[in-house]
């Protein structure tokens, strides 16, 4: 078992299940693109979640940031 802490889950745990792992990976791959006011997934607070560093798209670095994540927690 990984041990994550629970700010780490608080923000890398995209769909809530309580682990960080590819299935998170995957949720941001799948909300991809802009999270303006008139985006339609950005009314969906999970969507927003996505957007790891906060600059109002998930795009690359969100990804990097996954990934970079996913390698310190050990997970394939
Ligand atoms: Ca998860
Ligand atoms: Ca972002």
């Amino acid at each position: 078992m990984t041990n994550v802490i629970a700010d780490d889950l608080d923000k890398y745990d995209l769909n809530g299940d309580g682990k960080i792992n590819t299935a998170d990976n995957t949720t941001v791959l799948e909300n991809l693109g802009p999270l303006s006011p008139g985006n339609e997934a950005s009314k969906n607070p999970q969507n927003r979640k996505t957007d790891l560093n906060q600059d109002g798209i998930v795009d690359q670095k969100d990804r990097d940031l996954m990934s970079q994540k996913l390698k310190e927690l050990g997970v394939q």
